[in-house]
């Protein structure tokens, strides 16, 4: 009975397959080939619609000085709280999440990658393995301890802003003045100033002497005019941050401009 069952499905089925050819045979060879394109172009063109999709960058690299705050602040972003007591990290500290602050907030939204690269000197090219996936740069500045370090903070951030990379790329750049909680904190327009007049004099120095292995170093400014970040081929802003207290909106502001939710 049940083979009985088969047979006639079996049937049917190649009598389908027959009408199907003798239609197929029907349709005009040309009509053919155009129907089969337009099925296999739409299936590229949503394939090359989902590829880009999903190339589009969703990392925000938090950079600075050794001290300057930067794991407080990748804590900050993620947990809403500091973690009190954090020691020089050794090792990038990163994370795919939701932002904190949006965790209550309807819909789906998109998570960030951040990543929180260590100022110490032999982790920085850590850095390279980040940029190509860049969506933003935070350049943390210590606000409270700042003159003395000024120097070696535009040494970085000059560093930086040269990379081929972020240049072509024109990834944008974000100079967080962190530690605004206390009083005598310098203010964003001050050290916006000062490291302006310090890449100025870097830029000076180092043209003079690297010529020669400038090639994949591009070079910052306007020629014959004094540096101001406004020069950048790539935006350059400024904003303020206590990481310690949790003000820390003009950064979010930051990371949803360029990692949409
Ligand atoms: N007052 C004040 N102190 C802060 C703030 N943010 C960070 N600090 C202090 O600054 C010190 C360094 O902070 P970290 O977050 O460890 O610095 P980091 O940039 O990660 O340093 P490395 O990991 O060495 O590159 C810690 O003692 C923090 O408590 C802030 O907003 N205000
Ligand atoms: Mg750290």
């Amino acid at each position: 009975m049940e083979k009985d069952g088969f047979e006639q499905l079996k049937h049917q089925v190649e009598e389908w397959v027959r009408e199907a050819e003798k239609l197929v045979h029907q349709i005009p060879q040309t009509q053919l080939y155009a129907a089969i394109g337009v099925v296999l172009l739409t299936i590229f063109f949503f394939l090359l619609v989902r590829l880009f999709k999903r190339a589009k960058p969703n990392t925000i690299v938090l950079t600075g000085l050794s001290g300057s705050g930067k794991t407080v602040i990748f804590y900050q972003l993620r947990d809403g709280s500091s973690h009190q007591g954090t020691v020089t990290s050794m090792e990038p500290n990163e994370g795919t999440f939701v932002l904190h602050s949006e965790i209550n907030k309807k819909g789906k939204i998109k998570p960030v990658h951040i990543v929180d690269v260590p100022g110490h000197s032999r982790l920085r090219p850590k850095l390279d393995e980040f940029f190509p996936q860049a969506a933003g740069i935070v350049f943390v500045v210590d606000a409270l301890e700042f003159l003395p370090n000024c120097r070696a903070a535009s040494e970085y951030l000059y560093d930086i802003l040269t990379k081929a990379i972020v240049v072509r790329k024109k990834i944008p750049v974000l100079i967080l003045c962190n530690k605004v909680d206390k009083v005598t904190a310098h203010t964003k327009e001050f050290i916006r100033k000062q490291l302006e007049k310090e890449i100025d004099k870097l830029r000076a120095s180092r043209t003079a002497v690297s010529e020669a292995d400038v090639a994949n170093e591009y070079s910052l400014g306007v020629p014959g005019e004094v540096f101001a970040f406004s020069q950048c081929q790539n935006k350059v802003t400024v904003a303020d941050a206590s990481g310690l207290t949790g003000e820390i909106s003009q950064l979010e502001q930051f990371v949803r401009e360029h990692v949409k939710a």
